[in-house]
């Protein structure tokens, strides 16, 4: 009988985090912001798989995670930051928890997107996968500069095969994986 090999990859913790948080909400009390952020911490383990070109997409995501873990010592939870916004009329300005808070979201629908066309078709190459997913949902926030880059920075991507060696997975065990993070999708539009 042989042992069944029981290997924690990026994807399987990633996956794990966001089952867990979305258990922890309820509709009165809202998402708990901490556990958020640790979720989120560990989604830039797959920003970082993508090579040197998305450094700095990287370093802007996680730069927007440490201000809300800064933020979940004044704010409980993701509902809380928004009122608080919402209320001094601050949901727009740069660095407010709110703003940062859906920066954060994006990346996660990002991912997400990323995921659902990879798993659209096997012989899907990241790089298509990657700017199919952008142009749905980041390209429309942000500026012409920041899209010139980051379509500049497509051509650098590794292959579907150099990131799942990359993160431990092959097409199948990535495509379990990535469907856990599918369900996870109301967690992202609520509030
Ligand atoms: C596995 C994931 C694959 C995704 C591949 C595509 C890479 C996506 C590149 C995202 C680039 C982010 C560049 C920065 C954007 C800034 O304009 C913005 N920051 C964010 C996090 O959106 C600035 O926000 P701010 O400070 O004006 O609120």
């Amino acid at each position: 009988k042989t042992l069944k090999m029981v290997t924690k990859t990026p994807l399987s913790t990633i996956a794990q985090a966001f089952e867990e948080l979305s258990q922890c909400g309820t509709k009165d009390e809202g998402l708990p912001l901490d556990k958020f952020c640790d979720a989120c911490s560990l989604v830039s383990v797959l920003f970082n798989s993508l090579g040197l070109a998305f450094k700095f997409a990287e370093m802007e995501y996680v730069a927007k995670v440490g201000n809300l873990v800064e933020a979940s010592k004044r704010f409980a939870t993701l509902e809380n930051i928004v009122d608080a916004d919402v209320g001094n009329g601050t949901v727009k300005k740069q660095r407010s928890p709110s703003r940062d808070l859906r920066r954060v979201r994006q990346g996660l629908d990002l991912v997400r997107a990323l995921f659902e066309q990879f798993l659209s078709s096997k012989d899907y190459s990241l790089r298509n996968a990657a700017s199919t997913a952008y142009a749905q949902v980041c390209a429309p926030y942000h500026t012409w500069a920041v899209r010139t880059a980051v379509s500049a920075g497509m051509h650098t991507l590794p292959s579907r095969e150099q990131l799942l060696l990359k993160l431990n997975e092959t097409d199948h065990s990535a495509k379990k994986k990535m469907r856990r993070w599918e369900h996870l999708q109301s967690l992202m539009t609520q509030s």
